[in-house]
C-alpha cells in the first residue's frame, strides 16, 4: 500500500540537549516547540512484493521535483531511515521491502530540523502504508526513536515533548493548536554551510560540561513558566524565557569538552541588534539552534517592522517567515 505524509520541521522555545538513554532516545529534559509553516518535508512510502530491497530517494526542493530524478540516499542517513521503517515493518508484522521518497520546501543546511520533519513525515507516511493504525501519541512515541525533535513534528501548533522515565512516558502532546497565538519564527540565514558537529554526536558529550545538571535542573521550572506564558499570552514573558533556555543550551554546547561552537560573527551581531531593537521598543527575541543561523520571535503584529530592518541587515542571505503551522498529517497527492 502506498501512503503519504506531510510534517512540518519545528523551533524548540525549550530545548533539547542531551539524552537520558541513548538507544530510546529519552531526552535529559522536557522541551516545548512552534511547528513551522514554511518549513515543512513530504514523504510518500509504498511497501510492495515490486521491490526487492529498500529504496530512499530525496528529491529536489524545487517545485519542478515531479520532473527530476531522485538522488539515492547514501552511507549513515540512509541505513537510519530504513531502521526506522524496520521498527514500523516490526509493528506491522510485515517483511514487504518499501520505496521511500522524500522532499523538503526549505534548504540542506539552512539551520531547519529536516530530521524532525523527515521523521515525523516518515512515521506517518509508513505507518499508514503498513497498514498500522496508531494513536497520536503512539506515533509521537514511534516518531521519537528515529529522531528526538521529531516527536514534536507530530501534534498541532505549540508542543510539549514530556521527558518521561521509559519510552511508553517519554511522548509529545499540543499545548495549544496552531491558531492560539498570532506568533511568527523569522528565520534569519546567514549561512548555508552544513554544520560541523552533529546535533547527535553533539549531545552525546552534553555530560562533560560542567553546567549541564544546572540546566536540566532549572527546565521543569522554566517548562510551568512558560505555560503560564501562554495561558496569558503573555508575549514578553514567553520571549524571555525562550531567550534564557537558548543561552543556557549555548553555554552547556560551548563549555563541553571539545566545546561546540555553533556561533558565527553574523550570529553575534543579530542577538545584539535584537536587543537594541527591544530597547528601542519593539518586542522581540531569538532563538539559536546547532548552527549559526537566528530566530526571531515576534507577534505577526511587529513581522513588517523586523522584515524592514532585516533589509539593511548586511550579510544576511535569506529571510524565512514562519507562522504557528499543524502537526504531520496524510495527503492524497503522492510524490510517485
Ligand atoms: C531542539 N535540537 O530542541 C534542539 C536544539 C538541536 C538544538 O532537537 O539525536 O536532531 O536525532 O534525537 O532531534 C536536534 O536534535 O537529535 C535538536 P536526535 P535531534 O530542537
Amino acid at each position: 500500500m502506498k501512503a503519504t505524509a506531510v510534517a512540518p520541521s519545528n523551533i524548540a522555545f525549550i530545548k533539547y540537549w542531551g539524552k537520558a538513554d541513548e538507544a530510546l532516545r529519552i531526552p535529559l529534559n522536557a522541551s516545548i516547540s512552534m511547528n513551522l509553516s514554511s518549513a515543512y518535508t513530504t514523504t510518500t512510502v509504498e511497501f510492495s512484493n515490486l521491490y526487492k530491497t529498500d529504496e530512499v530517494y530525496l528529491t529536489p526542493s524545487s517545485e519542478t521535483y515531479k520532473h527530476s530524478r531522485p538522488l539515492d540516499f547514501v552511507g549513515s542517513e540512509k541505513k537510519r531511515i530504513i531502521e526506522h521503517v524496520d521498527r514500523i515493518r516490526e509493528n506491522a508484522g510485515i517483511h514487504t521491502r518499501a520505496k521511500i521518497v522524500t522532499r523538503n520546501t526549505f534548504p540542506h543546511g539552512a539551520g531547519i530540523a529536516s530530521s524532525a520533519s523527515g521523521f515525523a513525515a516518515l512515521t506517518v507516511a509508513a505507518c499508514k502504508a503498513a497498514g498500522v493504525t496508531l494513536s497520536e501519541k503512539e506515533l509521537t512515541i514511534i516518531a521519537r526513536l528515529g529522531s528526538g525533535s521529531a516527536c514534536r513534528s507530530i501534534p498541532d501548533g505549540f508542543v510539549l515533548w514530556e521527558k518521561g522515565k521509559i519510552s511508553s512516558e517519554s511522548y509529545a502532546y499540543s499545548l495549544y493548536p496552531a491558531d492560539f497565538w498570532d506568533v511568527r519564527d523569522i528565520l534569519v540565514i546567514v549561512d548555508f554551510g552544513l554544520k560541523k558537529v552533529s546535533t547527535s554526536d553533539g549531545m552525546k558529550l552534553v555530560s562533560t560540561s560542567p553546567l549541564w545538571k544546572t540546566r536540566v535542573a532549572g527546565v521543569p521550572s522554566k517548562v510551568t513558566k512558560m505555560k503560564t506564558a501562554f495561558a496569558e499570552k503573555d508575549f514578553t514573558s514567553l520571549g524571555e524565557l525562550i531567550e534564557e533556555d537558548c543561552l543556557d543550551m549555548h553555554h552547556v554546547m560551548q563549555t563541553q569538552i571539545p566545546p561546540v561552537f555553533y556561533w558565527s560573527d553574523m550570529t553575534k551581531q543579530i542577538t545584539k541588534a535584537v536587543g537594541d531593537w527591544r530597547t528601542a521598543g519593539l518586542s522581540v527575541y531569538f532563538t539559536v539552534d546547532a548552527g549559526p543561523n537566528v530566530h526571531l520571535i515576534v507577534e505577526g503584529k511587529d513581522e513588517l517592522e523586523v522584515l524592514e530592518k532585516l533589509k539593511n541587515f548586511p550579510g544576511v542571505l535569506q529571510v524565512i517567515v514562519n507562522k504557528p503551522a499543524p502537526g504531520a498529517h496524510q495527503i492524497n497527492d503522492h510524490l510517485f
